[in-house]
C-alpha cells in the first residue's frame, strides 16, 4: 500500500525531549488516576480539516499540495488516497480515533443515489483500514452546509423538499457511523439560523428542527444505534445568527421538544468564545443540565473574532476544562477530538505532525495539571466550604421545599441581623491553579 508519511517516524512519548516530532507529555500508557492518559483523553483527528482543507481562505487560493489529493483527478480515486492517508496518519500518531463529515469521506455524485453510493464504498474501505490499523470511529455526522441546496438550512429549510433530502443524507450517514462502529453522531447546524429576521419564521423553523431531531432520535432506536447522538452547538458563521447558540440554548431546545435525555453536547472551545463565553463555562454548563458529551478541542485566536480551529496550546484554559471532566468521573462516549486546521502557511507535510503534537500534548499536559490539582484537594475543599451553609437543617429545609417566602421573610425578621460577609478568595485560589501550571 501507498505510504504518505514515510518521511516521519512513529510518534512516540520521549521524555525531556527537545524534538518537536516527539511527545513531551503524551504517553498513552501512563496511568493518572487510575486510568491511562489514552483511557482519559480518547483523542480523535478530524479528516475534515486534516486531510480535505487546501489551505484556501476567503481571500486567496489553495496553498497546500498534499497527494492524496495531487496525484489524481478523480473525486474517487482522491476519497481512496485519502482514506489511506487519514488512517496512517492516526497509526503513526498512536491514536485511537477519528472522526468524519460523509462529504470528507466521499464525494457528491450525480444524484442522491450515487452520492449515497459513493459513501458506501468508501465506507467497506475505512472498515479494512480500521481492522488493519485498531482504529476507531469517535463521530461520524453529515454535511449539512456545502450543498447549495442547503444555502437556507436543512432542517429549518423553508422547502420540506430540501428539509427531505436532509432526511435521507443524514440517515445514510448515521447508518454508515453504526456499520463502522461509531460511538457517537454528531449535528452540527452551521446553516441551522438565519441572514435576516426579515424572511424567517423563527418559530416555525424551531419547529422544524425539533421535528427533525424527533424522527432521528426514532430512528436510531429503531436500527438499534448504540452511539449517543450529539448537537454541537455555535453561534454564528455561516449563518449570522445559528439556533444550536451554546449549550444553554441547546439545552434549552432540547427540553422544549421532550429531547434531553436524547442529546448531549459537542461542545467546541472555538465555538464557546465564539459565543463570548470561556471554554470551561460551556463544559461546567454541561454538567450541570446533564448534557456533556464529547469535546472538540480547537482553540480560538483571541484577537481573529472567527472560527481559526488552532491546535489547543492554551495550557490554563486545557487545565481547567480537564479538571471540571475529572471531577465528573470523565468521558463516557466522548472524547477529544482535534477539529483542527494549520495554518495555511504550514504547508509541509510535516506540519500537520507538528500541529497534532502540539495539540495533543497540550491535552496530556492539561491533563496531568488538572490531576494534580484534583489530588491536592484544595480547590475542591474550598468550593465545598463555601456552600457549607446548606448543609445546615435551615439551608436543607429551604432546598427540599420545607419553606415558603413567608417562613424565610419571617426567618430573617426574627433576628434581623445583616449576615456576614465571607471572602471569596479568588486571587488566592488562582494563585494555587497558576502554580500548577509551572
Ligand atoms: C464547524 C464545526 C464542524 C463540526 C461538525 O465549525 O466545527 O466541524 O464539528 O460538523
Ligand atoms: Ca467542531
Ligand atoms: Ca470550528
Amino acid at each position: 500500500m501507498q505510504s504518505f508519511f514515510s518521511d516521519i517516524e512513529p510518534i512516540r512519548f520521549s521524555a525531556n525531549t527537545d524534538n518537536a516530532l516527539h511527545y513531551r507529555y503524551y504517553d498513552p500508557t501512563r496511568k493518572i488516576l487510575g486510568k491511562t492518559m489514552e483511557e482519559h483523553l480518547r483523542i480523535g483527528v478530524c479528516f475534515w480539516h486534516t486531510f480535505c482543507w487546501s489551505g484556501s481562505d476567503i481571500f486567496g487560493e489553495s496553498t497546500f499540495t498534499h497527494p492524496w489529493h495531487h496525484t489524481t483527478t478523480d473525486p474517487m480515486q482522491q476519497a481512496t488516497l485519502r482514506a489511506a492517508a487519514a488512517f496512517e496518519f492516526v497509526e503513526k500518531l498512536g491514536l485511537k480515533y477519528y472522526t468524519f463529515h460523509d462529504r470528507d469521506v466521499a464525494p457528491d455524485g450525480r444524484n442522491l443515489r450515487e452520492t449515497q453510493d459513493n459513501l458506501s464504498r468508501i465506507v467497506d474501505l475505512m472498515a479494512g483500514h480500521m481492522q488493519r490499523t485498531g482504529a476507531k470511529l469517535l463521530w461520524g455526522t453529515a454535511n449539512l452546509t456545502h450543498h447549495k441546496r442547503y444555502m437556507a438550512g436543512a432542517a429549518t429549510n423553508p422547502n420540506p423538499e430540501i428539509f427531505s433530502h436532509a432526511v435521507a443524507q443524514v440517515k445514510h450517514c448515521l447508518d454508515m457511523t453504526q456499520k463502522l462502529q461509531g460511538e457517537n453522531y454528531v449535528l452540527w447546524g452551521g446553516r441551522e439560523g438565519y441572514d435576516t429576521l426579515l424572511n424567517t419564521d423563527l418559530s416555525k423553523e424551531m419547529d422544524q428542527m425539533g421535528r427533525f431531531l424527533t424522527m432521528l432520535v426514532d430512528y436510531k432506536h429503531k436500527i438499534g444505534f448504540k452511539g449517543t447522538l450529539l448537537i454541537e452547538p455555535k453561534p454564528c458563521e455561516p449563518s449570522k445568527h445559528q439556533y444550536d447558540f451554546d449549550t444553554a440554548t441547546v439545552f434549552a431546545f432540547l427540553q422544549k421538544y421532550g429531547l434531553e435525555k436524547e442529546f448531549r453536547v459537542n461542545i467546541e472551545a472555538n465555538h464557546a468564545t465564539l459565543a463570548g463565553h470561556s471554554f470551561a463555562h460551556e463544559v461546567a454548563y454541561a454538567f450541570a443540565a446533564n448534557v456533556f458529551g464529547s469535546i472538540d478541542a480547537n482553540q480560538g485566536d483571541p484577537q481573529l473574532g472567527w472560527d481559526t480551529d488552532q491546535f489547543p496550546t492554551r495550557l490554563d484554559e486545557i487545565a481547567q476544562v480537564m479538571y471540571l471532566i475529572l471531577q465528573h468521573g470523565g468521558f463516557t462516549t466522548g472524547g477529544f477530538n482535534l477539529d483542527t486546521k494549520l495554518r495555511r502557511q504550514s504547508t509541509e507535510i510535516s506540519d500537520l505532525f507538528y500541529g497534532h503534537i502540539s495539540g495533543i500534548d497540550g491535552l496530556a499536559r492539561g491533563l496531568i495539571i488538572a490531576a494534580q490539582i484534583l489530588e491536592k484537594g484544595v480547590l475542591q475543599k474550598f468550593t465545598e466550604q463555601r456552600y457549607q451553609q446548606w448543609q445546615t437543617p435551615y439551608g436543607k429545609d429551604i432546598l427540599a421545599g420545607k419553606m415558603d417566602f413567608e417562613k424565610i421573610a419571617a426567618h430573617v425578621l426574627q433576628h434581623d441581623k445583616e449576615p456576614q460577609l465571607t471572602s471569596g478568595r479568588q486571587e488566592m485560589l488562582e494563585t494555587m491553579f497558576g502554580r500548577e501550571l509551572v
